[in-house]
């Protein structure tokens, strides 16, 4: 399986929830790595650029509303077949389909407050990192446990 990176954003509620640790454990203890991270306010032209593929649809005012309602935490994640790990680690985007065990069928009553953010190919991930890290910010590091994970 190849290394990849992926975008992943815990959105504006789980800090106040005080889950951000309980979800980046979760993510720390799949074996990916997180090789940079973040709090930031999304300022909203960076919301509505981030989820443009939504523009127009009935729940893209709310998208934008919630997150920039509140800080997030944003990190680039890397491993093996990161993308695809990481979304399912997150479960299904609908809060009804996500089954437990995930962080959205745990966590997540509604879909809109779904909590985390993941991407979802390649293309996405390279797009949505370079939003919202530049190159410096984005530290690899590697400690030896490559072989035991
Ligand atoms: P995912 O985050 O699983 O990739 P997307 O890209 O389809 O899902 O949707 C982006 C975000 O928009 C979701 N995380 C969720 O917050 C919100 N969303 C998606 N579908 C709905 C829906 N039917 N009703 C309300 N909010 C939605």
């Amino acid at each position: 399986m190849a290394v990849e990176r992926t975008f992943s954003m815990l959105k504006p509620g789980v800090l106040q929830r005080r889950l951000a640790g309980e979800i980046m454990a979760r993510i720390e203890r799949k074996g990916l790595k997180i090789v940079a991270l973040k709090m930031m306010a999304i300022p909203i032209e960076l919301a509505e650029t981030h989820y443009a593929e939504h523009r127009g649809k009935g729940f893209y005012d709310t998208l934008i509303s919630l997150m920039t309602s509140g800080p997030v935490v944003a990190m680039v994640v890397e491993g093996e077949d990161a993308i695809a790990q990481l979304r399912r680690l997150c479960g299904a985007t609908k809060a009804d389909e996500a089954l437990p065990g995930t962080i959205r069928g745990d966590f997540a009553m509604h879909t809109p407050r779904n909590l985390i953010h993941a991407s979802d190919s390649s293309a996405s991930a390279e797009r949505e990192i370079g939003l919202f890290f530049e190159k410096a910010e984005i530290c690899p590091w590697s400690d030896g446990n490559d072989g035991w994970i």
